[in-house]
């Protein structure tokens, strides 16, 4: 039986059906934009920077406005921030809540017409009117997150703090479908993600996790393992929810920090991964633990499953 989201969605409160009604509206628009880039001539450098210095795409830009107008026409929220903004975005002060989101991740795939996605997350807003701090709340707080995956066929993945559950876009009927239910990573795997071209930055903990894992069946973990890189976050993540796997963007010499944003990549990435009963961690800390001190903060990240996680925070030890 065909269960559309708007059904699934009646078992929440009214301020969260509208609000995930609203983003997966905005999903909708933005992967039709990606899908007619090419045919629209809005493929592309934009010709601008953000504000971590990155090159925009146009579809980075056009992406950003549209979750911007889509959600922020729900009326619950009373800021939003950006991965593409340089500060957060007053919306109506009588919201609750607070939007964070990267409208279009691994946005460098888009030319190449490889999978893009789309990360956000829910905050609670405070009572006054919201300021940059007020964002800064460790990934335990949030109480929704979720990612739209423009891949061969457009997904959402939500959850609400109960489970993971994945939609598939039907384009005959405009509707995100039920075609996931209840997501969960194996504990074990063997396969992991890497950009493997940092390797002579990596620092001792990651290098002998992927040594080993290179090693294969004569090595010391005994057994093949396979390597996949796609550079599109959203489609590593629904990789791992689907099959298993391990995610890592870690810190490196080049890169004290990491890569990835701890607000609008690592933390709702982190809260799906633990919701379908695998882990996230830093390295030194699980990942939804982290007090954000900044609104474009990058943070180390290692995620999928469980076992594997674990493995890597003892490496860091
Ligand atoms: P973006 O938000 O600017 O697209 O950057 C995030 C992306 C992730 O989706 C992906 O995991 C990573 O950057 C790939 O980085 P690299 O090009 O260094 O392999
Ligand atoms: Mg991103």
């Amino acid at each position: 039986m065909t269960v559309p989201l708007s059904t699934c969605l009646q078992t929440q409160p009214s301020d969260m059906r509208q609000m995930l009604d609203h983003i997966a509206s905005a999903c909708k628009v933005i992967s039709n934009a990606v899908a007619r880039a090419a045919l629209s001539g809005t493929q592309g450098d934009a010709g601008s920077g953000n504000i971590q210095g990155e090159e925009q795409k146009k579809l980075d830009i056009i992406s950003n406005d549209i979750m911007l107008n889509w959600a922020g026409a729900c009326g619950h929220f009373a800021a939003m921030a950006s991965e593409e903004l340089d500060s957060i975005v007053q919306c109506n002060p009588q919201g609750r809540y607070l939007l964070v989101f990267d409208p279009l991740d691994g946005s460098s795939n888009v030319d190449v017409n490889i999978s893009v996605g789309s990360i956000f997350s829910i905050l609670l807003a405070p009572e006054q009117t919201p300021t940059e701090s007020d964002f800064l709340q460790a990934g335990r707080q949030q109480i929704a997150a979720g990612y739209a995956l423009y891949g061969s066929s457009t997904m959402l993945v939500i959850t609400t703090g109960t489970g993971v559950q994945g939609f598939t876009l039907d384009r005959e009927i405009g509707e995100f479908v039920l075609t996931h239910p209840e997501l969960t990573i194996p504990n074990d795997t063997r396969e992991f993600a890497i950009n493997a071209s940092n390797s002579r930055f990596w620092e001792a903990p990651i290098a002998r996790y992927i040594d080993e894992c290179v090693a294969g069946k004569s090595g010391p973990r005994g057994e093949n393992f396979n390597m996949r890189w796609v550079a599109s976050m959203a489609a590593e993540v629904h990789r791992i929810l689907i099959r298993g796997g391990v995610f890592l963007y870690p810190k490196d010499s080049a890169k004290p920090n990491g890569k990835l944003r701890l607000l609008y990549e690592a933390n709702p990435m982190a809260m799906i991964v633990e919701q379908a009963g695998g882990a996230s961690s830093t390295g030194q800390q699980l990942t939804l633990d982290v007090q954000p001190s900044q609104l474009h903060q990058r943070v180390p990240v290692m995620l999928g499953s469980k076992n594997e996680v674990a493995r890597l925070i003892r490496y860091h030890e």
